[in-house]
């Protein structure tokens, strides 16, 4: 649509970069220079922003019962359902499941309508998996969901303590950006997580606790600043409440270094050096994420942390303060308009009946809800059980994401009604009554705010494909269908926008921070031109700062201290699962893969489901680096290929979150997830949970070279890799190769029409089939496990569909180029393609650093998220050579 560049918003993480945008070829994306997050920089997903564009598996249409249905069918059907359900059975018989994938105007009006007019709490969002227990912990130390700092203090600290998050990956651009204020002043890393990440490859100091050992450690803290006399006495006294209870909790929890050390795994010599650096480093920032808060103590986390800044008064001023990032593009977003079941709206809250009392009057909803709904994992309990009996699913993929995923899908399968708002067919859409086809990022058109408060436009720059509508439209158009179309009448985006700012300033003295007051009066054309500015919003001169003058939004204006201690582990390892299993993110995949796993070069870093595990459980479990791995925890069970590090701890296991069932047969870790939840936030635990990790006996390997987007069956595991031209799919099973070969061979699209060799004693098996043109289109390689011949050429003939010659094709079966090719090996720098061969092959050849490296082949010079692979590879082949 829009063939000059428009500056939007990435659709991915918390950091919240600006991205300048265009149609053609898909589109062309680049950084924005002038958004004050990222400054032009973009990392290996933002870039590959322009190859997530395409129309391939996008829903564009509405379905019913998975027939193709016009606009009108679908929404009067959803409207007539939840209104026949409320009827019947009362408000709190629906429920909606949201997402921090939505804009902030989709989040106002999904909101404003089920607790205002359905009159129920049922609204949740992924940010309950994601956010919960730093928004409860804000909430208890500070009184609302404050994160007072900005990306700036992350320039300005001497110490970033980063715990519970693998920024390197997760956080790519801003952690650059730490880096850089390293290079610049010297500033100190402390990383604190059980795995060796990215992240703490290059840090002063890692500290690989024991998982949901953090409480422990940060009582430790506590009790070490008391001890040592770093507190600020007149902060304490002047802008706080409970320290004395707090400290002495602590204390109790964490009477020596050495009994933290031993509680948390820990050499005793680094407990002591990180207490120390925090002790005299008056500019500390603590960052924070899903290490933290997906936990069954998150919340107790949260505020041994935030005890510890405000013990020394660090908070609110340049360079310091607790800072929780945010996850999804527009978590903070959600938390502003009141998505969580447990909030109401703007920063207010069911607890206090003046809030509930000003809502209604401001929306003019007499039926508002009068207490908090069902947070999310109850929510899918109450969805199984019957309670709830109408569920609207918008932007999330529970039946991947949730834990104890084979629960919350047996539930959405036994739910009366379920309809699923995405923009593609997942897991989730497949128990979908109705889907309703969204506007996807690109087409779609609102705010965003990121990890430090700042407000964003997401613009549009594409036309929207097909039927698809924004989310936001078809909110108000059910909304205006259940009868309550009077306030729900908005013409667009900016008029929803308008509407959530003056409902924050609305009756607001200063009580809630949260106040976007001025731009309640935007113009159409100043939403349009919109440039990227932090909350509050209330007049002109303010700080971007908050809770700098030591008054905090509770009833006394001061914090809170929260005296907590080290609760147990939720689950222990025992002898049936002796590992502990931990589940997070790569680098390269956003989530359930809707987006990323069709893009090869995201594809190329990690392409198969790998789950980690020391050298000392492997051999104990009799596992080989490359084995498919058997996983079982009480909930569920999957299947991973395994890959042996001693970046993870002995007892250890981590698998990643992303595999959903279009990318593999069952290797989701939601399923192996406890549905276990912290008692504040309900959040659960998705970190920690006991596992047992078996070999699988896989007689026989296969790979399917194809450009057809197949969903395999009957098969022990397969996994898919998108590559150029099409995909790759891995097979194996426990049969014997020659029913392998059988099996395989049923997916080839046509049988008949094949070149094929086969041994004499049947058990490997090679085939290809060529298109119209005489172009590879589809190769089958069978064999015994570990006898598979090499494949990096028959996939390169599938991504170049070049006409074959003669020799090519006496070539094809053996699956070796007639001429010699290099291969570049597993992809390394995404940004630029680059493989481990080409990185061993440089270093043999006397690129010794990162730099030259950069020099010579790109790799690791645009958003340097795979630096510290490099840096492994650099000392592996220096040591060979
Ligand atoms: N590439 C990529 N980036 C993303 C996303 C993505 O899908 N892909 N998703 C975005 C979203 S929504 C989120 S929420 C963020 C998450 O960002 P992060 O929180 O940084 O990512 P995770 O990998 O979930 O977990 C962080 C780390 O917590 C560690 N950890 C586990 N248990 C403990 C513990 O008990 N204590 C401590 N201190 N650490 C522990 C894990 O080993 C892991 O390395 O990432 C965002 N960015
Ligand atoms: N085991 C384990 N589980 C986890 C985690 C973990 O670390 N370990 N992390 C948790 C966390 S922090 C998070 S945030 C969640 C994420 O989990 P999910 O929310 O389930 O993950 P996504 O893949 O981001 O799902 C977003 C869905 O929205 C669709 N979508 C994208 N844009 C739009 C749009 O504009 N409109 C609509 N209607 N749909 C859209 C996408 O196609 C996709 O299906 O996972 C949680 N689950
Ligand atoms: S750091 Fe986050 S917001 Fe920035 S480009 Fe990467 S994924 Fe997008
Ligand atoms: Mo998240």
């Amino acid at each position: 649509m829009s063939s000059t560049e428009v500056s939007t918003t990435c659709p991915y993480c918390g950091v919240g970069c600006g991205v300048l945008a265009k149609a053609g070829g898909g589109a062309s994306v680049r950084g924005d220079p002038d958004h004050p997050a990222n400054r032009g920089k973009l990392c290996s997903k933002g870039s590959a922003l322009g190859e997530t564009v395409g129309l391939d598996g996008r829903l564009l249409h509405p379905e019913i019962a998975g027939k193709r249905a016009g606009w009108d069918t679908a929404l009067d059907l959803v409207a007539r359902r939840f209104r026949d359900t409320i009827a019947e059975h009362g408000p709190d018989s629906v429920a909606f499941y949201i997402s921090g994938q939505l804009l902030t105007e989709d989040y106002y009006v999904a909101n404003k309508l089920m607790k205002g007019f359905i009159g129920s709490g049922n609204i949740d969002t992924n940010s309950r998996l994601c956010m919960a227990s730093s928004v409860a912990g804000h909430r208890r130390a500070f009184g609302e969901d404050i994160v007072p700092g900005t990306y700036e203090d992350f320039d300005e600290a001497d110490l970033i303590v980063l715990t519970g998050s693998n920024a390197a990956w997760c956080h790519p651009i801003l952690y650059q950006r730490l880096l850089a204020a390293r290079k610049a002043r010297g500033t100190r890393i402390v990383v604190i997580d059980p795995r060796r990440t990215a992240t703490a490859d290059e840090c002063d100091l890692h500290l690989a606790l024991d998982p949901g050992a953090d409480v422990l450690l940060f009582n430790g803290l506590l009790a070490h600043l008391a001890r040592v006399g770093t507190l600020d006495q007149d902060y304490i006294a002047a802008n706080t409440t409970g320290f004395d209870q707090a400290v002495a909790l602590a204390a109790a929890d964490a009477p020596s270094v050495e009994h933290v050390a031993r509680g948390c795994g820990l050499v005793v010599a680094d407990v002591r050096f990180f207490y120390e650096l925090f002790s005299v480093t008056e500019r500390v920032v603590t960052v924070y994420s899903q290490g933290v808060n997906q936990s069954a103590h998150g919340t107790d986390k949260v505020n041994a942390i935030i005890n510890c800044h405000l013990a020394t008064g660090r908070i609110g001023r340049p360079g310091m303060g607790p800072f929780s990032v945010t996850g999804q593009p527009n978590a903070m977003g959600g938390r502003e308009v009141g998505g969580l079941a447990n909030q109401l709206a703007a920063h207010m809250n069911f607890d206090n009946r003046a809030d509930v009392d000003r809502v209604a009057r401001f929306w003019n909803a007499p039926e508002i809800a009068t207490r908090a709904g069902l947070k999310a994992v109850d929510m899918f309990r109450a969805v199984g059980d019957g309670r709830v009996k109408a569920l609207w699913i918008m932007g999330t993929n529970p039946a991947v994401s949730m834990p104890d995923a084979g629960r919350v899908r047996s539930a959405l399968k036994a739910c009366d009604f379920v309809v699923v708002s995405d923009i593609t067919r997942t897991d989730t859409t497949r128990y979908a009554d109705v889907q309703l086809p969204a506007a996807a990022w690109g087409e779609k058109d609102g705010m965003v705010t990121n990890s430090e408060r700042r407000l964003s436009r997401q613009r549009p720059f594409l036309a929207m494909p097909g039927e698809v509508r924004p989310d936001w439209r078809i909110i108000c158009d059910i909304a205006a269908r259940m009868g309550f179309g009077a306030a729900f009448d908005f013409a667009d985006p900016a008029a929803i926008f308008r509407e959530h700012a003056a409902l924050s300033a609305f009756e607001n003295k200063g009580e809630r921070m949260f106040d976007l007051g001025t731009l309640a009066a935007l113009s159409d054309a100043d939403y349009e031109t919109f440039e990227p500015r932090l909350w509050p919003v209330r007049s002109r001169r303010q700080a971007d700062r908050l809770l700098s003058d030591g008054r905090f939004p509770t009833p006394d204006g001061r914090a809170r201290f929260i005296a907590v201690r080290q609760e147990g582990v939720a689950l222990a390892v025992n002898a049936g699962f002796p590992l502990a299993l931990n589940t997070g993110r790569l680098r390269d995949q956003w989530h359930t893969m809707t987006r990323t796993g069709a893009v090869p070069r995201l594809m190329a870093n990690t392409p198969e489901p790998m789950v980690d595990i020391n050298p000392r459980d492997a051999t104990a479990s009799g596992l080989a680096d490359g084995d498919l791995a058997h996983l079982s925890t009480r909930y569920g069970s999957a299947r991973a290929r395994v890959r042996i590090t001693e970046a993870q701890r002995p007892g250890q296991a981590f698998l990643p979150m992303h595999w959903s069932g279009y990318f593999a047969a069952n290797a989701g870790a939601g399923a192996l997830a406890a549905p276990i939840t912290d008692p504040y936030s309900g959040q659960p635990e998705l970190k920690n949970v006991p596992l047992r990790v078996v070999r699988e006996e896989i007689a026989w390997a296969g790979v399917l070279m194809t450009r057809r987007d197949l969903r395999p069956t009957g098969f022990v595991h397969w996994s898919r890799q998108a590559v150029a031209g099409g995909w790759v799919y891995e097979l194996g099973g426990t049969e014997t190769p020659d029913q392998g070969i059988l099996l395989a061979r049923g997916l080839l699209a046509n049988p008949d029409q094949l070149v094929e060799y086969r041994d004499r004693k049947g058990l490997t098996y090679r085939a290809a089939a060529m298109d119209e043109n005489g172009a590879l289109a589809e190769a089958l390689l069978v064999a015994p496990t570990g006898q598979l011949p090499a494949r990096d050429w028959l996939v390169s003939l599938l991504g170049s569909r070049v006409q074959l010659t003669s020799v090519d094709r006496h070539a094809l079966l053996s699956g070796r180029s007639p001429a010699a090719m290099p291969s570049a090996g597993r992809i390394v720098c995404s940004c630029f393609n680059i493989g481990v061969n080409q990185l061993a092959d440089a270093v043999a050849a006397g690129c010794r650093s990162l730099e030259v490296i950069g020099k010579e082949l790109g790799a690791g010079t645009n958003c340097g998220s795979c630096r510290s692979e490099i840096r492994s590879i650099i000392g592996k082949n220096r040591a060979a050579g």
